[in-house]
């Protein structure tokens, strides 16, 4: 995420009394749903149909849309070895969102006591060769460790540097990811750190598990 968020009239604290109760209902009752869910499919009845049937793996050509304040879809399973392109689109019409993909979510430490801060202290990207294309409405883009190649001029893509992999985007915006799903097996998570990661607490979040080949 980019700092310079705060400052863009659109997305000013100014305008938080508007949706903060409202949408931390929301964002509770997805947090609630999404834990339901977790515990779920823990289960051994869960476990055990996939163990059968295994789990849908996404391939190819992917959709995934930020909303506010949530993503769609928000679990995910991808394959080691397989390529694929994710078209990362903001849905929101007033809102910026950008997509981390990591572990571990960094934490600080204030007087109020310990705060979700700005995104994954690992990066799913780093060491993944990485082709973007497809620009349109990019607010800033942070490969950080990824390997980038860019299709057509870079101006279009608003490079910036400093912390995780993470295109942000406008509303309306949208980014094209083409990759190899690089060998790092297990469970990932994706998430939206905009607004000092106020999207994050409300739920702007999903799950990746990363299967072997
Ligand atoms: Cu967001």
């Amino acid at each position: 995420m980019d700092e310079r968020e705060d400052q863009k009239p659109n997305e000013s604290l100014t305008s938080l009394p508007n949706w903060s109760r409202r949408q931390f209902l929301v964002g509770s009752a997805g947090i609630a749903v999404a834990g339901m869910v977790a515990l779920w499919a823990r289960t051994p009845i869960v476990s055990a149909a996939r163990g059968v049937f295994g789990s849908p793996v996404d391939t190819g050509l992917i959709h995934v849309y930020q909303e506010d304040y949530y993503f769609v879809p928000n679990y995910m399973t991808w394959q080691v070895g397989n390529k694929m392109t994710m078209r990362l689109h903001n849905m929101s019409t007033t809102r910026w969102h950008e997509m981390q993909i990591g572990r571990h979510v960094s934490h600080e430490k204030t007087v109020f006591g310990t705060l979700t801060a700005d995104g994954f202290t690992e990066d799913f990207w780093a060491g993944v060769p990485v082709t973007f294309s497809n620009p349109y409405k990019i607010d800033n883009l942070v490969y950080n460790k990824a390997i980038p190649t860019f299709i057509g001029p870079k101006s279009e893509y608003k490079l910036t540097t400093g912390g995780a992999f993470s295109p942000t985007l406008k509303p309306g915006g949208h980014i094209d990811i083409t990759f190899v799903v690089p060998d790092k097996p297990g469970i990932w998570q994706y998430g939206c750190f905009v607004q000092n990661a106020a999207h994050w607490r409300f739920g702007m979040r999903g799950t990746l598990n990363v299967i072997k080949a």
